[in-house]
């Protein structure tokens, strides 16, 4: 009992300190993510005060940006709560039961913690329709409605929601019908990684006196391993399939037993005891939990921290990343092609400056030998020529040349840019 209460105040202390770890990370994430959309905000706002100023793609970036603020937002806020709702409970380890309406958690429920049955369904209808917390040898444990009723997509909503809280998943099923059903709808909850362990409930009525008798004198033949082999390999498929858990651990249990034996004497609750298998799922509950639990108390925190950067976060980055690839490649293959236009341009204007250059000076260098032999002997003679050189520029309009090559250019861009 000393290890495992230990163990138990052990896994409160990882807790809190795994919460710290956990937010710590998560303030990062947030700051990060949100650096990277200010980039996209500051890259959209430098696009629209650039010449290039093209509607539709700013009005696609933005629309991208006021989308995955959005969702981030969101994200965040769903994420914050599941962490802050944890951080109620951080010194206990939690315990879950689900399972199918009437499968019998309410009455596992009662028979742990002793209760006085007001809890079990009496008729046809489904009964716990709330999240039930309970404490029970120093763990948390919770009710949960069961899935699968008429018109209990409400009640199951309730119980999925409890499982970010849970470190540990009883799953109840019982042994007159073992439906898949049950097995896809826990799947949802596996994505977080919960470790579980299936209670198969044993159906028999304890009602009739002389099968009662019987079941008493002999449980071993129906809740024990041996007993439930038929039961076994289905379920150790569908956990393979379903949870991707490779052994289930399955432990037969009749919990009517459990709970009568808690309000019977002497003998019959003996029996009645024995036949419920309880002191096996107690001492295998109290093992796992010395063995595993602390381990089992991080990879709450953990798995739930990475199951919600998977579905809360992540998606909005792929679907940003997604409509804004075509801008970015739009983008890339315009900048790639007016860099192919400038390779080309700049060569060819090249030649064609020096072409008309040299047309320009052509008739300077054919009255230059004249100018020398008539002005030789004056004083001036630098003067004179650079007012020659400085007339004949003024004249012939060095500027058209200019402008040629920079209408040329503009007219490309207007194209370009269009
Ligand atoms: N015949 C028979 N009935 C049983 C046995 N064990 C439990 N039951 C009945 O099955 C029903 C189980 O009820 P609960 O324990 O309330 O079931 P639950 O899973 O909590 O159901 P919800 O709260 O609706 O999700 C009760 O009516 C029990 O009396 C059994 O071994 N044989
Ligand atoms: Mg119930």
């Amino acid at each position: 009992m000393n290890k495992y209460k230990n163990t138990l105040e052990e896994c409160s202390k990882i807790a809190k300190r795994e919460y710290k770890e956990v937010s710590k990370k998560l303030k990062k994430v947030k700051k990060d993510l949100t650096f990277s959309q200010d980039i996209l905000v500051e890259t959209i706002l430098t696009f629209n005060n650039s010449d290039i100023n093209d509607k539709a793609i700013y009005d696609s970036i933005n629309e991208v940006n006021n989308k995955t603020s959005e969702l981030l937002k969101n994200g965040f806020k769903s994420f914050e709560k599941s962490f802050s709702k944890k951080s109620d409970n951080l010194s206990e380890f939690t315990v879950t039961l689900f399972g199918r309406t009437k499968a019998g958690k309410s009455t596992i429920r009662e028979a742990l913690t002793t209760g006085d049955g007001s809890t079990i369904g009496k008729g046809a209808q489904r009964t716990t329709r709330d999240v039930m917390i309970y404490n029970w040898n120093h763990l948390r444990i919770l009710d949960t409605p069961g899935f699968d009723a008429y018109k209990g997509e409400e009640d199951e909503k309730i119980a999925f929601s409890q499982v970010d809280e849970t470190d540990l998943i009883l799953f109840l099923v019982t042994s007159d019908s073992i439906e898949e059903s049950e097995f896809e709808k826990l799947a949802t909850l596996r994505r977080e990684n919960k470790p579980v362990i299936i209670l198969l409930n044993v159906l028999y009525d304890l009602k009739h006196p002389i099968k009662r008798k019987q079941f008493l004198s002999n449980p071993k033949k129906h809740v024990s391993r041996d007993a439930i082999i038929g039961h076994l390999s289905r379920l150790k498929f569908l956990s393979k399939k379903h949870f991707d858990i490779q052994n289930i651990s399955v432990i037969p249990i009749h919990a009517l037993s459990a709970f009568e034996s808690n309000h019977s004497k002497g003998e019959q609750k003996k029996k009645l005891y024995e036949t419920s298998n309880f002191k096996y799922f107690r001492d295998y509950l109290t093992k796992e939990i010395e063995t595993s639990g602390k381990q089992k108390r991080v990879q709450s925190f953990r798995d739930s921290y990475i199951f919600h950067l998977e579905n809360s976060i992540k998606p909005v980055y792929e679907d940003s990343y997604k409509s804004l690839k075509p801008i970015v490649r739009l983008l890339q293959n315009k900048q790639f092609e007016l860099r192919n236009w400038f390779d080309k341009f700049i060569p060819d204007k090249n030649d064609e400056i020096e072409r008309d250059i040299n047309k320009l000076f052509e008739p300077l260098f054919n009255q230059l030998d004249f100018f020398v032999d008539q002005n030789i002997e004056n004083s001036d003679f630098g003067d004179m020529w650079n007012n020659i050189v400085n007339k004949h520029i003024a004249e012939n309009k060095i500027k058209l040349i200019q402008e040629s090559i920079i209408s040329d250019m503009n007219r490309y861009l207007e194209e370009f840019f269009k």
